[in-house]
């Protein structure tokens, strides 16, 4: 009796490589730190076509070094480099530890590369691939903030007239120690600052009543023309992010972002009975399991999952599609530490999604774009999409390696009694 040959361990199925295949041959990551840390994942394949991804997930970018080179890269060798779903579903279901920052990262990292280097075999930039162009720009909005509140009306000034038409607002708080995202000079905002967590103290009841505040001066002095946004950045309980939002109500906010940690997605409902002022979050979050219920229940307006944290372009894809059957749009993080290789993926992403909302726009520093070459550009408030096939970013590997690694970690916030809180 023929016995089924495809049972026995030694002929356990694999994913059979058809012809045509395109191989991979090797991947390497790259890490360099021009001004801040990047982690790249660079695959090359048979036919001399390579792709990359970005890696980075700032304050833990070496966790993410060695689960791509112990766990990730020997598994892609000899793979077919077409094949992105089966390697992502490979990647994922075989973690078996399912999830995770770190996780959701790598295989970001590796789907990125992959979806460059089919878009590069096609011939076409990526948004083709995924359906065309859906805008003729993408929306972006800057980072105006200040040490106070006049020196951030006049940032948001200066936002207006470099172009911006959205424009978030972050301010000193009197009396708190490095509020959140008062950035060190006058462009580029980059909180990883310290070799062990810098500690910021926190202070609720001073900023509940300043951010109003700020935001009346804004509407006074700027008008109801340019869109405002403000991150909150997990600083509040739900029932104080409810009764921030109305408060900010008469201001008119484009979104008011990571009001409340969000593990309990059901704390958004507290929040959404207290206010009409939309809200966004997600930016932390890294497969669709995180935001499923935030979406289904309309809890949110914007979800802000990324390229690079989320699972790569084959994950943002399902979360985009699920969030738009509720009507609740995209607003990807975009801040410095999410590499020119992630917003390049990111606008080919933008400019394809159908419920797009608005792409954050951190701007890189002029070195850490020479390292990163890119062919998107910038022009009256809109990112523009080159016509280079793939995703259009390309990383300089002699430059990069100028720039070595430099420990960093993320702040942490502590109140004023010296309690833990959420930075
Ligand atoms: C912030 C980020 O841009 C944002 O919305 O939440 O700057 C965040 O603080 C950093 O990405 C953390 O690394
Ligand atoms: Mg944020």
């Amino acid at each position: 009796m023929q016995t089924n040959d495809l049972l026995s361990p030694s002929a356990a199925p694999t994913a059979s490589v058809h012809r045509g295949a395109v191989i991979i041959r090797s991947a390497r990551v790259i890490v360099t730190c021009p001004g801040r840390n990047f982690v790249t994942l660079k695959i090359e394949t048979d036919q001399g076509v390579y792709g990359i991804g970005d890696a980075t997930l700032n304050g833990r970018e070496k966790s993410v070094v060695a689960y791509l080179e112990e766990h990730v890269i020997p598994t892609l060798i000899g793979k077919d480099a077409q094949r992105i779903e089966d390697i992502w579903q490979y990647l994922y279901r075989g973690a078996y530890w399912r999830r995770g920052p770190v996780t959701m990262t790598a295989i970001a990292a590796v789907d990125t590369a992959l979806w460059d280097i089919k878009a590069k075999l096609a011939g076409m930039p990526l948004y083709q691939l995924l359906g065309g162009r859906s805008r003729d720009g993408v929306l972006v909005y800057g980072h105006a903030n200040g040490l106070d509140i006049e020196h951030t009306v006049d940032e948001v000034g200066r936002y207006k007239e470099m172009g911006y038409r959205a424009i978030r607002a972050q301010s000193g708080i009197p009396g708190v120690k490095g509020a959140y995202g008062v950035g060190r000079g006058d462009m580029y905002y980059e909180p990883a600052d310290g070799t062990l967590p810098t500690e910021t103290l926190w202070n609720t009841t001073a900023y509940l009543s300043y951010a109003p505040k700020l935001f009346e001066k804004l509407r006074d002095t700027h008008g109801f023309g340019i869109e405002l946004l403000h991150d909150v950045h997990h600083r509040l309980t739900p029932i104080e992010a409810g009764r921030l939002g109305k408060d900010l109500e008469p201001y008119r906010l484009f979104w008011m972002e990571d009001s409340t940690p969000a593990e309990n997605q059901e704390a958004f409902r507290l929040i959404r009975q207290h206010t009409t002022t939309p809200l966004a979050v997600g930016e932390i979050f890294n497969t669709i399991w995180d935001c499923k219920d935030l979406i289904q229940n309309q809890l949110i307006d914007y979800i802000r999952t990324t390229v690079v944290h989320a699972g790569g372009i084959t994950h943002l894809r399902r979360i985009a599609d699920l969030a738009s059957m509720y009507q609740v749009r995209t607003g990807s993080h975009g801040a410095t530490d999410l590499s020119p290789v992630c917003m390049g993926a990111a606008l080919h992403f933008d400019t394809w999604v159908p419920n797009f909302g608005i792409q954050e726009y951190m701007r890189h520093t002029p070195e850490t774009d020479e390292v990163f070459l890119h062919d998107y550009s910038f022009k009256d408030g809109y990112l523009h999409v080159g016509d280079t096939p793939g995703h259009g970013v390309d990383i300089d590997e002699a430059l990069a390696a100028k720039y070595p690694y430099e420990p960093k970690q993320l702040p942490i916030a502590r109140l004023q009694d010296g309690s833990m809180w959420n930075w």
